[in-house]
Protein backbone atom coordinates (compact mmCIF):
# COMPACT_ATOMS: atom_id res chain seq x y z
CA UNK A 1 0.00 0.00 0.00
CA UNK A 2 1.50 3.44 -1.06
CA UNK A 3 -0.28 5.82 1.86
CA UNK A 4 1.61 6.96 4.58
CA UNK A 5 0.78 5.31 8.04
CA UNK A 6 0.24 6.84 10.89
CA UNK A 7 -0.47 6.72 14.61
CA UNK A 8 -3.89 8.42 15.96
CA UNK A 9 -1.77 11.51 17.61
CA UNK A 10 -0.11 12.03 14.19
CA UNK A 11 -2.84 12.05 12.19
CA UNK A 12 -4.40 14.56 14.47
CA UNK A 13 -1.53 16.82 14.38
CA UNK A 14 -2.83 18.42 11.19
CA UNK A 15 -6.11 18.95 12.51
CA UNK A 16 -6.71 23.06 13.53
CA UNK A 17 -8.57 24.81 15.58
CA UNK A 18 -12.15 25.49 14.12
CA UNK A 19 -12.08 22.67 11.31
CA UNK A 20 -14.82 21.63 9.59
CA UNK A 21 -14.59 17.29 10.01
CA UNK A 22 -16.94 14.97 8.61
CA UNK A 23 -17.04 11.14 9.81
CA UNK A 24 -18.02 7.91 8.26
CA UNK A 25 -21.04 5.81 9.60
CA UNK A 26 -24.61 6.20 10.72
CA UNK A 27 -24.84 5.89 14.66
CA UNK A 28 -21.60 4.26 16.33
CA UNK A 29 -21.74 1.75 13.54
CA UNK A 30 -18.60 2.51 10.85
CA UNK A 31 -17.88 5.38 12.77
CA UNK A 32 -13.72 5.90 13.13
CA UNK A 33 -13.18 5.21 16.64
CA UNK A 34 -9.30 5.72 17.39
CA UNK A 35 -8.97 9.35 15.82
CA UNK A 36 -12.01 11.13 17.29
CA UNK A 37 -10.49 9.59 20.81
CA UNK A 38 -7.01 11.26 20.38
CA UNK A 39 -8.73 14.43 19.01
CA UNK A 40 -10.19 14.94 22.33
CA UNK A 41 -6.84 14.33 23.81
CA UNK A 42 -5.61 17.03 21.44
CA UNK A 43 -8.05 19.35 22.43
CA UNK A 44 -7.52 18.57 26.29
CA UNK A 45 -3.69 19.65 25.80
CA UNK A 46 -4.39 22.96 24.17
CA UNK A 47 -7.07 23.59 26.55
CA UNK A 48 -4.44 23.10 29.42
CA UNK A 49 -2.33 25.10 27.55
CA UNK A 50 -4.60 27.89 26.86
CA UNK A 51 -5.28 27.69 23.46
CA UNK A 52 -8.75 27.59 22.07
CA UNK A 53 -9.69 24.20 20.26
CA UNK A 54 -13.17 23.45 19.24
CA UNK A 55 -14.05 21.76 15.80
CA UNK A 56 -17.35 21.56 14.40
CA UNK A 57 -18.29 18.14 13.59
CA UNK A 58 -20.31 16.77 10.52
CA UNK A 59 -21.40 12.89 10.78
CA UNK A 60 -23.89 10.29 9.71
CA UNK A 61 -26.44 10.36 12.76
CA UNK A 62 -24.85 10.04 16.37
CA UNK A 63 -21.35 8.43 16.50
CA UNK A 64 -20.44 6.95 19.80
CA UNK A 65 -19.17 7.69 23.51
CA UNK A 66 -15.03 7.45 21.87
CA UNK A 67 -16.07 10.39 19.49
CA UNK A 68 -19.29 12.54 20.46
CA UNK A 69 -19.03 11.50 24.56
CA UNK A 70 -15.25 12.26 24.54
CA UNK A 71 -15.30 15.54 22.21
CA UNK A 72 -18.09 16.82 24.64
CA UNK A 73 -16.23 16.10 27.82
CA UNK A 74 -13.29 17.79 26.58
CA UNK A 75 -15.71 20.85 25.51
CA UNK A 76 -14.27 20.01 22.39
CA UNK A 77 -17.38 20.93 19.69
CA UNK A 78 -18.35 24.02 18.55
CA UNK A 79 -20.88 23.27 15.80
CA UNK A 80 -22.95 20.04 15.17
CA UNK A 81 -25.00 18.13 12.78
CA UNK A 82 -26.71 16.53 11.73
CA UNK A 83 -27.82 13.99 15.22
CA UNK A 84 -26.31 13.15 18.15
CA UNK A 85 -27.71 11.01 21.33
CA UNK A 86 -24.85 11.30 23.25
CA UNK A 87 -25.84 12.20 27.30
CA UNK A 88 -22.41 14.28 27.31
CA UNK A 89 -23.15 16.00 24.14
CA UNK A 90 -26.85 16.42 24.60
CA UNK A 91 -25.51 18.71 28.25
CA UNK A 92 -23.23 20.77 25.78
CA UNK A 93 -26.42 21.74 23.32
CA UNK A 94 -28.60 22.38 26.39
CA UNK A 95 -26.23 24.57 27.91
CA UNK A 96 -25.24 26.43 24.75
CA UNK A 97 -21.34 25.43 24.43
CA UNK A 98 -22.45 23.63 21.18
CA UNK A 99 -24.38 24.93 18.27
CA UNK A 100 -26.58 22.01 16.94
CA UNK A 101 -28.62 22.14 13.53
CA UNK A 102 -30.72 19.27 13.98
CA UNK A 103 -31.74 18.43 10.11
CA UNK A 104 -33.47 15.87 8.27
CA UNK A 105 -30.51 12.90 7.62
CA UNK A 106 -31.23 12.93 3.89
CA UNK A 107 -30.69 16.50 3.65
CA UNK A 108 -27.10 16.57 4.87
CA UNK A 109 -25.23 15.46 2.10
CA UNK A 110 -27.20 17.74 -0.42
CA UNK A 111 -26.96 20.09 1.67
CA UNK A 112 -23.53 20.25 1.75
CA UNK A 113 -22.95 19.87 -1.99
CA UNK A 114 -25.39 23.04 -2.37
CA UNK A 115 -23.27 24.60 -0.15
CA UNK A 116 -25.98 25.70 2.55
CA UNK A 117 -23.67 24.41 5.10
CA UNK A 118 -20.12 24.52 5.20
CA UNK A 119 -18.16 22.03 3.52
CA UNK A 120 -15.66 19.54 5.28
CA UNK A 121 -12.20 19.81 5.37
CA UNK A 122 -11.17 16.38 6.25
CA UNK A 123 -12.82 13.39 6.09
CA UNK A 124 -12.02 10.42 8.45
CA UNK A 125 -13.24 7.29 7.82
CA UNK A 126 -13.51 3.50 9.01
CA UNK A 127 -12.94 1.40 5.99
CA UNK A 128 -11.95 -2.60 6.14
CA UNK A 129 -9.71 -2.39 2.70
CA UNK A 130 -8.05 0.81 0.81
CA UNK A 131 -6.30 0.67 -2.62
CA UNK A 132 -4.01 2.47 -4.13
CA UNK A 133 -6.21 3.87 -6.36
CA UNK A 134 -8.41 5.02 -4.17
CA UNK A 135 -10.88 2.69 -3.84
CA UNK A 136 -12.64 2.31 -0.14
CA UNK A 137 -14.25 -0.48 1.43
CA UNK A 138 -16.65 0.93 4.04
CA UNK A 139 -17.58 -0.78 7.40
CA UNK A 140 -21.13 -1.20 9.06
CA UNK A 141 -22.49 1.98 7.73
CA UNK A 142 -22.88 4.28 4.08
CA UNK A 143 -23.59 7.23 6.06
CA UNK A 144 -22.88 10.49 4.20
CA UNK A 145 -18.87 9.36 3.25
CA UNK A 146 -19.21 9.42 0.09
CA UNK A 147 -20.00 13.46 -0.29
CA UNK A 148 -17.73 13.80 3.11
CA UNK A 149 -14.68 12.41 0.59
CA UNK A 150 -15.72 13.84 -2.38
CA UNK A 151 -15.94 17.72 -0.95
CA UNK A 152 -13.07 17.23 1.93
CA UNK A 153 -9.54 18.64 1.10
CA UNK A 154 -8.12 15.32 2.93
CA UNK A 155 -8.84 11.97 3.66
CA UNK A 156 -7.69 9.90 6.74
CA UNK A 157 -8.79 6.30 6.85
CA UNK A 158 -8.91 3.89 9.80
CA UNK A 159 -8.14 0.93 8.66
CA UNK A 160 -9.86 -1.47 11.18
CA UNK A 161 -8.84 -5.18 11.33
CA UNK A 162 -12.06 -6.07 12.90
CA UNK A 163 -14.43 -6.62 10.36
CA UNK A 164 -15.58 -9.71 8.29
CA UNK A 165 -13.45 -9.50 5.02
CA UNK A 166 -17.15 -9.43 2.73
CA UNK A 167 -18.41 -7.07 4.98
CA UNK A 168 -17.50 -4.95 1.77
CA UNK A 169 -19.81 -6.75 -0.65
CA UNK A 170 -23.05 -5.56 1.29
CA UNK A 171 -22.03 -1.99 0.36
CA UNK A 172 -24.71 -0.25 -2.35
CA UNK A 173 -22.51 3.02 -2.60
CA UNK A 174 -24.47 5.64 -4.78
CA UNK A 175 -23.74 9.56 -5.07
CA UNK A 176 -26.85 11.28 -6.91
CA UNK A 177 -26.35 14.02 -9.60
CA UNK A 178 -27.46 17.35 -8.30
CA UNK A 179 -29.87 19.75 -10.15
CA UNK A 180 -30.65 20.30 -12.57
CA UNK A 181 -29.20 16.51 -13.28
CA UNK A 182 -30.61 14.80 -11.32
CA UNK A 183 -32.14 12.10 -12.28
CA UNK A 184 -34.61 8.84 -11.06
CA UNK A 185 -32.91 6.71 -8.27
CA UNK A 186 -33.46 3.49 -10.08
CA UNK A 187 -34.29 1.18 -7.45
CA UNK A 188 -37.80 0.34 -7.66
CA UNK A 189 -37.51 -2.89 -5.28
CA UNK A 190 -36.11 -3.13 -1.72
CA UNK A 191 -33.63 -5.81 -3.24
CA UNK A 192 -32.47 -3.47 -6.16
CA UNK A 193 -28.37 -2.96 -6.29
CA UNK A 194 -27.82 0.29 -8.13
CA UNK A 195 -24.26 1.66 -7.28
CA UNK A 196 -21.14 -0.06 -6.33
CA UNK A 197 -19.35 -1.95 -3.30
CA UNK A 198 -16.38 0.18 -2.76
CA UNK A 199 -16.50 4.17 -3.04
CA UNK A 200 -14.12 5.95 -4.98
CA UNK A 201 -12.16 8.83 -3.86
CA UNK A 202 -8.96 10.59 -4.96
CA UNK A 203 -6.32 8.86 -4.01
CA UNK A 204 -4.25 11.62 -3.69
CA UNK A 205 -6.40 13.60 -0.71
CA UNK A 206 -5.59 10.24 1.46
CA UNK A 207 -2.87 11.80 3.56
CA UNK A 208 -3.06 8.36 5.52
CA UNK A 209 -3.50 5.39 7.55
CA UNK A 210 -4.54 4.65 10.91
CA UNK A 211 -4.37 0.70 11.49
CA UNK A 212 -7.34 -0.28 14.31
CA UNK A 213 -8.83 -3.55 15.70
CA UNK A 214 -12.10 -2.80 17.25
CA UNK A 215 -15.59 -3.55 17.28
CA UNK A 216 -18.64 -0.67 17.39
CA UNK A 217 -19.36 -0.91 20.97
CA UNK A 218 -22.43 -1.06 20.37
CA UNK A 219 -24.50 -2.02 24.02
CA UNK A 220 -28.15 -4.13 23.74
CA UNK A 221 -31.28 -2.40 23.96
CA UNK A 222 -33.08 -3.53 27.13
CA UNK A 223 -35.39 -6.43 26.93
CA UNK A 224 -39.05 -5.07 26.26
CA UNK A 225 -41.66 -4.32 29.31
CA UNK A 226 -45.18 -4.78 29.36
CA UNK A 227 -46.17 -1.24 28.14
CA UNK A 228 -43.98 -1.47 24.89
CA UNK A 229 -44.73 -4.91 24.77
CA UNK A 230 -48.32 -3.69 24.46
CA UNK A 231 -47.76 -0.87 22.01
CA UNK A 232 -46.19 -3.31 20.01
CA UNK A 233 -49.34 -6.00 19.53
CA UNK A 234 -51.30 -2.97 19.01
CA UNK A 235 -49.32 -2.24 15.94
CA UNK A 236 -49.83 -5.50 14.83
CA UNK A 237 -53.31 -6.12 15.28
CA UNK A 238 -53.77 -2.89 13.46
CA UNK A 239 -51.76 -3.76 10.51
CA UNK A 240 -53.31 -7.27 10.93
CA UNK A 241 -56.54 -5.90 10.45
CA UNK A 242 -55.45 -3.57 7.46
CA UNK A 243 -54.41 -6.41 5.63
CA UNK A 244 -57.30 -8.23 5.95
CA UNK A 245 -59.46 -5.06 5.00
CA UNK A 246 -56.90 -4.84 1.65
CA UNK A 247 -55.95 -1.62 2.61
CA UNK A 248 -52.20 -3.18 2.43
CA UNK A 249 -51.68 -5.16 -0.30
CA UNK A 250 -51.49 -9.08 0.14
CA UNK A 251 -47.92 -9.99 0.76
CA UNK A 252 -47.19 -6.60 2.82
CA UNK A 253 -45.37 -3.85 2.48
CA UNK A 254 -41.59 -3.31 3.42
CA UNK A 255 -41.15 -1.66 6.89
CA UNK A 256 -39.33 1.02 8.22
CA UNK A 257 -38.50 1.44 11.69
CA UNK A 258 -36.97 4.16 14.22
CA UNK A 259 -34.56 3.11 16.71
CA UNK A 260 -35.08 2.33 20.35
CA UNK A 261 -36.70 0.13 22.96
CA UNK A 262 -40.27 0.79 21.34
CA UNK A 263 -39.18 0.15 17.87
CA UNK A 264 -37.52 -3.23 18.93
CA UNK A 265 -40.84 -4.50 20.82
CA UNK A 266 -42.52 -3.50 17.68
CA UNK A 267 -40.70 -5.27 15.55
CA UNK A 268 -40.56 -8.35 18.22
CA UNK A 269 -43.99 -8.23 18.03
CA UNK A 270 -44.77 -8.29 14.10
CA UNK A 271 -42.30 -11.57 14.39
CA UNK A 272 -44.72 -13.33 16.62
CA UNK A 273 -47.84 -12.39 14.41
CA UNK A 274 -49.09 -15.45 12.36
CA UNK A 275 -51.32 -12.65 10.06
CA UNK A 276 -48.72 -10.92 8.90
CA UNK A 277 -46.94 -12.86 6.19
CA UNK A 278 -42.99 -12.30 5.99
CA UNK A 279 -41.51 -8.91 5.07
CA UNK A 280 -39.02 -6.59 3.82
CA UNK A 281 -37.57 -3.84 5.18
CA UNK A 282 -36.12 -1.15 4.07
CA UNK A 283 -35.09 1.33 6.64
CA UNK A 284 -32.42 3.53 8.37
CA UNK A 285 -31.13 1.65 11.47
CA UNK A 286 -30.51 -2.14 10.92
CA UNK A 287 -30.82 -3.55 14.69
CA UNK A 288 -30.29 -6.95 16.36
CA UNK A 289 -33.98 -7.30 16.35
CA UNK A 290 -34.10 -7.22 12.75
CA UNK A 291 -31.40 -10.41 12.67
CA UNK A 292 -33.92 -11.86 14.76
CA UNK A 293 -36.39 -11.78 12.48
CA UNK A 294 -34.36 -13.01 9.65
CA UNK A 295 -32.85 -16.22 12.06
CA UNK A 296 -36.52 -16.55 12.34
CA UNK A 297 -37.56 -16.37 8.42
CA UNK A 298 -39.85 -13.02 9.18
CA UNK A 299 -37.74 -11.04 7.59
CA UNK A 300 -36.58 -11.65 4.17
CA UNK A 301 -34.28 -8.89 3.08
CA UNK A 302 -32.80 -5.72 4.91
CA UNK A 303 -31.60 -2.65 2.99
CA UNK A 304 -30.46 -0.12 5.26
CA UNK A 305 -27.86 2.94 6.62
CA UNK A 306 -26.42 1.30 9.24
CA UNK A 307 -25.69 -2.24 10.73
CA UNK A 308 -25.89 -0.71 14.39
CA UNK A 309 -26.26 -4.04 16.30
CA UNK A 310 -24.48 -5.40 19.56
CA UNK A 311 -21.44 -6.63 19.59
CA UNK A 312 -22.76 -10.34 20.13
CA UNK A 313 -24.90 -9.81 16.83
CA UNK A 314 -22.29 -8.75 14.28
CA UNK A 315 -20.57 -11.71 15.89
CA UNK A 316 -23.38 -13.86 14.72
CA UNK A 317 -23.64 -11.91 11.54
CA UNK A 318 -19.78 -12.83 10.93
CA UNK A 319 -19.88 -16.37 11.76
CA UNK A 320 -23.16 -17.33 9.76
CA UNK A 321 -22.14 -14.60 6.91
CA UNK A 322 -22.89 -16.80 4.24
CA UNK A 323 -26.91 -17.36 5.04
CA UNK A 324 -26.35 -13.10 5.63
CA UNK A 325 -24.51 -11.71 2.66
CA UNK A 326 -27.14 -12.09 -0.07
CA UNK A 327 -30.17 -10.52 2.49
CA UNK A 328 -28.27 -7.29 4.22
CA UNK A 329 -27.88 -4.35 2.13
CA UNK A 330 -25.93 -1.36 3.46
CA UNK A 331 -26.70 2.24 1.33
CA UNK A 332 -25.92 5.93 1.66
CA UNK A 333 -28.31 7.91 4.00
CA UNK A 334 -29.14 9.99 0.77
CA UNK A 335 -30.54 6.68 -0.53
CA UNK A 336 -31.75 4.67 2.75
CA UNK A 337 -33.98 7.98 3.66
CA UNK A 338 -34.78 9.13 0.28
CA UNK A 339 -37.82 10.88 -0.26
CA UNK A 340 -38.70 9.60 -3.36
CA UNK A 341 -37.31 5.90 -2.71
CA UNK A 342 -39.62 6.28 0.75
CA UNK A 343 -42.57 7.13 -1.77
CA UNK A 344 -42.15 4.64 -4.44
CA UNK A 345 -41.70 1.54 -2.81
CA UNK A 346 -44.55 2.32 -0.37
CA UNK A 347 -43.07 1.65 3.26
CA UNK A 348 -44.99 1.72 6.24
CA UNK A 349 -43.36 4.01 8.73
CA UNK A 350 -42.96 3.50 12.19
CA UNK A 351 -41.31 5.81 14.34
CA UNK A 352 -41.07 6.96 18.37
CA UNK A 353 -42.89 10.53 19.40
CA UNK A 354 -42.00 12.05 22.83
CA UNK A 355 -45.62 13.66 22.31
CA UNK A 356 -48.72 13.87 20.20
CA UNK A 357 -51.04 16.76 20.65
CA UNK A 358 -54.83 16.34 19.92
CA UNK A 359 -54.59 17.59 16.42
CA UNK A 360 -52.11 14.70 15.21
CA UNK A 361 -48.57 16.79 15.65
CA UNK A 362 -45.82 15.49 16.87
CA UNK A 363 -42.69 16.61 18.80
CA UNK A 364 -40.28 13.95 18.48
CA UNK A 365 -37.31 16.02 19.94
CA UNK A 366 -38.03 18.59 22.66
CA UNK A 367 -38.51 18.50 26.24
CA UNK A 368 -40.86 21.41 26.97
CA UNK A 369 -39.96 23.16 23.80
CA UNK A 370 -36.49 23.97 25.09
CA UNK A 371 -34.43 21.09 25.94
CA UNK A 372 -33.47 19.00 23.34
CA UNK A 373 -33.32 14.72 23.46
CA UNK A 374 -31.45 13.84 20.56
CA UNK A 375 -33.30 15.24 16.89
CA UNK A 376 -35.20 14.43 14.31
CA UNK A 377 -33.30 12.20 12.62
CA UNK A 378 -34.66 10.21 9.76
CA UNK A 379 -38.28 10.63 10.98
CA UNK A 380 -38.92 13.21 8.93
CA UNK A 381 -37.74 11.54 6.21
CA UNK A 382 -40.01 8.61 6.42
CA UNK A 383 -43.08 10.50 7.93
CA UNK A 384 -43.85 12.65 4.98
CA UNK A 385 -43.50 10.32 2.46
CA UNK A 386 -44.67 6.67 3.98
CA UNK A 387 -47.76 4.86 2.44
CA UNK A 388 -48.57 4.79 6.29
CA UNK A 389 -47.25 6.55 8.78
CA UNK A 390 -47.34 5.16 12.20
CA UNK A 391 -45.85 7.16 15.24
CA UNK A 392 -46.16 5.20 18.93
CA UNK A 393 -45.00 6.10 22.47
CA UNK A 394 -46.13 5.46 25.74
CA UNK A 395 -49.34 7.45 26.96
CA UNK A 396 -47.43 8.59 30.16
CA UNK A 397 -43.87 9.46 31.17
CA UNK A 398 -42.11 10.00 34.49
CA UNK A 399 -44.62 7.71 36.46
CA UNK A 400 -47.72 9.31 35.02
CA UNK A 401 -46.94 12.67 36.01
CA UNK A 402 -46.16 13.71 32.08
CA UNK A 403 -49.11 12.96 29.26
CA UNK A 404 -47.96 11.98 25.87
CA UNK A 405 -50.89 13.26 24.39
CA UNK A 406 -51.45 16.85 25.38
CA UNK A 407 -53.71 20.07 24.06
CA UNK A 408 -50.64 21.24 22.00
CA UNK A 409 -47.03 19.94 21.23
CA UNK A 410 -44.14 21.99 23.07
CA UNK A 411 -42.47 22.17 19.85
CA UNK A 412 -43.52 20.18 16.13
CA UNK A 413 -41.43 17.96 14.33
CA UNK A 414 -44.43 16.15 12.34
CA UNK A 415 -47.16 17.83 10.91
CA UNK A 416 -51.24 16.70 11.38
CA UNK A 417 -50.69 16.29 7.53
CA UNK A 418 -47.96 13.79 7.75
CA UNK A 419 -49.37 11.45 10.81
CA UNK A 420 -51.71 8.65 9.76
CA UNK A 421 -51.83 6.63 12.86
CA UNK A 422 -50.83 7.13 16.60
CA UNK A 423 -50.04 4.33 18.66
CA UNK A 424 -49.98 3.65 22.50
CA UNK A 425 -50.25 0.90 24.96
CA UNK A 426 -54.01 2.48 25.37
CA UNK A 427 -54.88 1.88 21.47
CA UNK A 428 -55.00 2.71 18.50
CA UNK A 429 -56.06 6.38 17.03
CA UNK A 430 -57.07 6.06 13.05
CA UNK A 431 -56.22 9.74 12.08
CA UNK A 432 -56.83 9.03 8.31
CA UNK A 433 -59.77 11.49 6.22
CA UNK A 434 -60.58 12.78 9.71
CA UNK A 435 -61.68 16.30 10.27
CA UNK A 436 -59.66 18.21 13.55
CA UNK A 437 -62.54 17.72 16.17
CA UNK A 438 -62.92 13.64 14.98
CA UNK A 439 -58.93 13.46 15.11
CA UNK A 440 -58.63 14.92 18.28
CA UNK A 441 -61.98 13.41 19.83
CA UNK A 442 -60.21 9.86 18.68
CA UNK A 443 -56.57 10.39 19.89
CA UNK A 444 -58.31 11.26 23.56
CA UNK A 445 -60.49 8.16 23.19
CA UNK A 446 -58.24 6.02 22.11
CA UNK A 447 -54.53 6.97 23.51
CA UNK A 448 -54.50 8.87 26.13
CA UNK A 449 -54.15 7.70 29.56
CA UNK A 450 -57.53 7.36 31.43
CA UNK A 451 -56.32 9.52 33.96
CA UNK A 452 -55.75 12.56 31.66
CA UNK A 453 -58.44 11.78 29.48
CA UNK A 454 -61.08 13.94 31.76
CA UNK A 455 -58.97 16.97 31.41
CA UNK A 456 -58.33 17.06 27.30
CA UNK A 457 -62.37 16.38 27.09
CA UNK A 458 -62.46 19.76 29.15
CA UNK A 459 -60.03 21.41 27.02
CA UNK A 460 -61.82 20.10 23.75
CA UNK A 461 -65.45 21.11 25.21
CA UNK A 462 -63.59 24.86 25.28
CA UNK A 463 -63.84 25.42 21.98
CA UNK A 464 -67.58 24.54 20.76
CA UNK A 465 -68.54 26.03 17.12
CA UNK A 466 -64.62 26.33 15.86
CA UNK A 467 -63.17 24.52 13.07
CA UNK A 468 -60.09 23.36 15.47
CA UNK A 469 -60.74 22.97 18.89
CA UNK A 470 -57.51 25.09 20.11
CA UNK A 471 -57.67 27.55 22.50
CA UNK A 472 -54.64 29.64 22.78
CA UNK A 473 -55.24 30.77 26.51
CA UNK A 474 -55.10 26.95 27.58
CA UNK A 475 -53.20 25.32 25.03
CA UNK A 476 -49.61 24.55 26.93
CA UNK A 477 -51.45 24.03 30.45
CA UNK A 478 -50.31 20.87 30.66
CA UNK A 479 -46.35 21.76 30.12
CA UNK A 480 -46.76 24.92 32.61
CA UNK A 481 -48.29 22.46 35.02
CA UNK A 482 -45.39 20.05 34.71
CA UNK A 483 -42.47 23.03 34.64
CA UNK A 484 -44.25 24.86 38.12
CA UNK A 485 -45.72 21.54 39.86
CA UNK A 486 -43.75 18.89 38.42
CA UNK A 487 -47.25 17.19 37.29
CA UNK A 488 -49.32 17.69 34.36
CA UNK A 489 -52.05 15.96 36.16
CA UNK A 490 -52.13 19.89 37.78
CA UNK A 491 -53.37 21.16 35.14
CA UNK A 492 -56.91 23.61 35.53
CA UNK A 493 -58.91 23.55 32.67
CA UNK A 494 -62.63 23.93 33.58
CA UNK A 495 -62.15 27.90 34.83
O1 LIG B 1 -36.54 9.43 30.02
O2 LIG B 1 -35.54 7.28 30.78
O3 LIG B 1 -35.07 9.45 31.96
O4 LIG B 1 -37.35 8.40 32.09
O5 LIG B 1 -37.80 10.62 27.48
O6 LIG B 1 -36.61 7.39 26.82
O7 LIG B 1 -35.80 5.07 26.62
O8 LIG B 1 -34.65 6.96 25.30
O9 LIG B 1 -37.00 6.18 24.73
O10 LIG B 1 -35.59 4.88 23.16
O11 LIG B 1 -38.11 5.08 22.90
O12 LIG B 1 -36.60 7.06 22.47
C1 LIG B 1 -38.32 9.92 20.82
C2 LIG B 1 -36.26 10.03 22.20
C3 LIG B 1 -37.65 7.94 22.19
C4 LIG B 1 -36.31 8.56 20.16
C5 LIG B 1 -37.14 9.14 21.34
C6 LIG B 1 -38.63 10.81 28.61
C7 LIG B 1 -38.82 9.42 29.19
C8 LIG B 1 -37.39 8.88 29.03
C9 LIG B 1 -37.09 8.59 26.49
P1 LIG B 1 -36.09 8.56 31.31
P2 LIG B 1 -35.89 6.35 25.86
P3 LIG B 1 -36.83 5.68 23.29
C10 LIG B 1 -34.52 6.65 13.43
C11 LIG B 1 -35.60 7.65 13.48
C12 LIG B 1 -36.28 10.90 17.10
C13 LIG B 1 -35.45 10.41 15.97
C14 LIG B 1 -36.06 9.29 15.21
C15 LIG B 1 -35.82 9.64 19.20
C16 LIG B 1 -36.93 9.51 27.69
O13 LIG B 1 -37.07 7.64 19.45
O14 LIG B 1 -34.82 10.30 19.45
O15 LIG B 1 -37.19 8.90 15.38
N1 LIG B 1 -36.57 9.85 18.09
N2 LIG B 1 -35.26 8.77 14.32
O16 LIG B 1 -39.27 9.46 30.51
C17 LIG B 1 -40.35 14.78 29.15
C18 LIG B 1 -42.06 14.10 27.71
C19 LIG B 1 -41.43 12.83 27.65
C20 LIG B 1 -40.26 12.65 28.38
C21 LIG B 1 -40.74 10.83 27.28
N3 LIG B 1 -43.19 14.35 27.04
N4 LIG B 1 -41.49 15.05 28.46
N5 LIG B 1 -39.71 13.61 29.12
N6 LIG B 1 -39.87 11.39 28.13
N7 LIG B 1 -41.73 11.69 26.99
C22 LIG B 1 -33.26 6.95 14.20
C23 LIG B 1 -32.27 7.88 13.53
O17 LIG B 1 -32.64 8.74 12.84
C24 LIG B 1 -30.82 7.68 13.78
Amino acid sequence: MKFKILTPEEAVEMIENGENIGLSGFTAAGAPKAVPRALAEKAKAEHAAGRPFKINLFSGASTSASTDGALAQADAIDYRTPYQSSPDLRKNLNSQKTRYNDMHLSHTAMYMRYGFIPQVKTAIVEATEVTDDGKIALTTAGGNTATYCKLAERIIIELNAYHHPGLKDLHDVYLPLDPPNREPIPMTQVEDRIGTTMLQVDPAKIVGIVHTNENDHIAPFKDSDPVTDQIGENVCNFLAAELKAGRIPQGFLPIQSGVGNIANAVLAALGRNADIPAFRMHTEVIQDSVIKLMDAGRCVFVGGCSLTVSDDCLKHIYENFDFYKNKIMLRPQEISNNPEVVRRLGLICMNTAIEVDVFGHVNSTHFYGRQMMNGIGGSGDFARNGYLTIFTCPSVAKGGAISSIVPMCSHIDHTEHDVDIVVTEQGVADLRGKSPRERAEELIEKCAHPEYKPMLREYLARTPGFHTPCDVTKALEFHKAFLKEGDMRKAVFND
